[in-house]
């Protein structure tokens, strides 16, 4: 006689991944194997780039200072006045930067040094994300001791500042890429950049930004170009002043707004945004001395601007 099973009566095999006894796959075990190969393709778009997840802009990382690249719109990527426009802006790869850039044209603003602005070259966002950044961070602008190469406080230059560390996080890494690209610098011949502010009165007297010492040029070699991020618009003052350019600057159509300090060379006006790249090297490698430059004195408003030295060769940040 068989045995009886009464433990297992009324208790079914499970189902759900079995083949069914005809040998064909059950509608659960179908389902889920397109569910694995759809997953499976859709990581595959992502890992080559072809598809990437949005990432929500920190719409007020210019006032939170340290996060990386997710911040306030608690990952929604939706601004505080929930604007359409301000979301997708939001939902942009951060790695090509941060918000919206105005129209981008270069102006050549003197051969003698070689100087030339680059127009729109920060966004809006970006300018304010570098002072929020920068701003807890504060101390007096220092100048370096040509013997010595450590800092020095100085009264050429007042105005205060902080160094923001290279490649420090995506948007930093993005405005690094841009230097690169449009100086034909690699971004590793740059050193950190730095942010300054001057409030009124502050400035910074002409000077070379090369080294005239083997001290500051062991690390990366001599600095060969300069770029100049305004990160504000200066009501009164603060022109980036060239003295002894080869141009003639009372023929210049802005000569009339500016300084009187401005007006005793070639000046440039601040505008939120704009660049400046000015070479201290010829394009033979020799120094240019005519790339003495400085900042006037802000006579009405703040003035914030961000700098990054370019070296020959790669400097270790
Ligand atoms: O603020 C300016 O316009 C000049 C700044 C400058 O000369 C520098 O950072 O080397």
């Amino acid at each position: 006689m068989a045995p009886t099973r009464p433990l297992m009566r009324g208790i079914r095999p499970p189902r759900v991944f079995a083949a069914s006894r005809n040998g064909r796959a059950s509608p659960y075990a179908l389902a889920l194997a397109a569910l694995l190969v759809a997953s499976a393709f859709l990581l595959a778009l992502i890992a080559f780039g072809v598809f990437s997840l949005p990432v929500s802009a920190p719409t007020k990382l210019a006032t939170t200072g340290d996060t990386e690249t997710t911040g306030s719109g608690a990952g929604t990527g939706e601004a505080a006045d929930g604007s359409s426009s301000r979301r997708a802006r939001g939902r942009r790869d951060l790695s090509e930067g941060l918000g919206e850039r105005g129209a981008q044209w270069t102006e050549v603003v003197s051969w003698e040094p070689r100087a030339f602005v680059y127009h729109n070259f920060l966004s809006k966002e970006e300018c304010e994300y570098l002072i929020g950044l920068a701003k807890p961070r504060m101390v007096k602008s220092t100048v370096v001791d040509s013997t010595t190469g450590k800092s020095k406080d100085s009264r050429v230059r007042t105005s205060s500042g902080m160094f923001l560390q290279r490649g420090r996080d995506k948007v930093i890494r993005a405005i690094e890429r841009r230097i690169a690209d449009y100086t034909f610098i690699p971004a590793e011949n740059g050193e950190g950049l730095q942010v300054l502010h001057y409030e009124v009165g502050q400035k910074y007297e002409p000077h070379f930004d090369y080294f005239l010492d083997e001290f500051n040029t062991k690390n990366g070699g001599q600095r060969m170009a300069t770029i100049l991020m305004y990160l504000s618009d200066v009501e009164e003052g603060g022109e980036t002043i060239f003295p002894d350019a080869n141009v003639n600057s009372s023929s210049l159509a802005w000569h009339n707004d500016l300084s009187e300090c401005a007006k005793r060379g070639l000046a440039v006006k601040p505008k939120m945004g704009d660049a400046l790249l000015f070479w201290s090297m010829r394009p033979d490698a020799t120094l240019d001395p005519l790339s003495l430059h400085g900042g006037c004195p802000v006579i009405k408003g703040n003035k914030w601007s961000s700098t990054k030295w370019l070296h020959v060769n790669e400097y270790k940040a």
